[in-house]
């Protein structure tokens, strides 16, 4: 009922709505209005009320649950349910219970704050409370387990295109990191639970520095990450680009899924390559070997070329690929 009462004072956004327009519609009580409308106030929506007026919902706080990120979303199924934590340990444990139990395709996991947020192999993702978007997607899609790591970089283009969209032009470093001047923004983790050749589901973890300060990461990677604010010089709308990560990615995915096609995904990872025509490191299970990034392929492989000539192909997974001087 809260949020029924949050709509309709959302739909008449600058005025007021009296007391008894609300309790008509809604079918309840004035007394009750009053208790939904003070639980907003607490949750940090600033509400005016004046007597004999009603109320006005004057602003909103910046917070990352359904009622707030679906004005963005034109999607039809990704993100239609949303799964919202004040802090979590990591939301890619919370979305693999999830899609164990009854999480469907589609199903959002966001937290405001991460306590044991999770990066590749181990690693941990630094994940600070309402600095950035720390979120992920439960996906049941009907494909090889092998085509699994294809939707790593159908998210990164989806994010690449929603940075776009609110003017920061990042680049893509393959397989699951996005950088802007050489410093990381952003990281996916995919996750997959099947069998050799069947998927069970897939959870996608997307990681976004948006409004964090240089000096709110911790000294360890202080200088090889970076957010939107910093880049862009004032703070980014954090909704808004949840909104519309997730109408790109529905988009992007459908067409993997429907056309078994990453043409475009790929397209926009290539264009925007952080590491195409550069020479690299690439580290699989502790073994480093130098080459040079020559191409990603239809299948979203890197293609490299070492110093004698020959050409490989690596698959993202437990792969780390890393600057001949540093991070990039
Ligand atoms: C990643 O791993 O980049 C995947 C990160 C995925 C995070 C999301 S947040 C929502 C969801 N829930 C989770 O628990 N995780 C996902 P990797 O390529 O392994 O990079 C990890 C490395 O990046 C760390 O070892 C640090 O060096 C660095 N790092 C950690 N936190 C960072 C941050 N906030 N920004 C930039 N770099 C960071």
């Amino acid at each position: 009922m809260k949020e029924k009462v949050l709509k309709l004072l959302k739909k008449h956004k600058d005025e007021f709505v009296s007391g008894q327009e609300i309790s008509e519609q809604l079918e309840v009580s004035r007394t009750a209005i009053w208790k939904y409308i003070n639980a907003l106030k607490e949750e940090g929506y600033e509400i005016k009320s004046v007597s004999r007026k009603g109320y006005m919902l004057i602003s909103t706080p910046d917070i990352l649950n359904y009622e707030e990120v679906s004005e963005y979303l034109y999607t039809h199924y990704i993100g239609k349910e949303i799964f919202y934590f004040d802090s979590i340990d990591s939301t890619n444990v919370k979305a693999k219970e999830l899609a164990i139990n009854d999480g469907t395709d589609g199903v959002v996991v966001i937290a405001e704050e991460q306590t044991k947020g999770r990066g590749r192999l181990g690693r941990s993702w630094v994940s600070p409370n309402k600095k950035g978007i720390w979120m992920s997607i439960i996906l049941k899609p009907q494909i090889d387990p092998q085509d699994a790591v294809k939707i790593t970089q159908v998210t990164a283009a989806a994010i690449w295109k929603a940075m776009k969209q609110i003017g920061v032009s990042p680049q893509i470093k393959w397989p699951n990191d996005i950088v802007i001047n050489g410093k990381k923004v952003c990281g996916i983790l995919t996750e997959m639970s099947g069998e050799l050749n069947r998927l069970n589901h897939l959870v996608v973890g997307i990681g976004i520095n948006a409004n964090t300060n240089i000096g709110e990461f911790p000294e360890e990677i202080r200088d090889k990450a970076t957010s939107l604010k910093v880049e862009v010089g004032q703070d980014v709308d954090r909704k808004k680009l949840v909104g519309l990560i997730l109408n790109n990615f529905e988009d992007l995915y459908n067409k993997l899924v429907e056309d078994r096609s990453i043409e475009e995904a790929i397209r926009i990872c290539k264009e925007n390559s952080a590491i195409l025509g550069k020479d690299v490191r690439i580290i699989i299970k502790g073994e480093e070997k130098e080459a040079k990034a020559i191409d990603i392929n239809a299948e979203g492989e890197l293609i490299v070329q070492d110093k004698s000539g020959s050409i490989s192909k690596i698959i993202s997974g437990e792969v780390s690929v890393r600057g001949l001087y540093g991070y990039i």
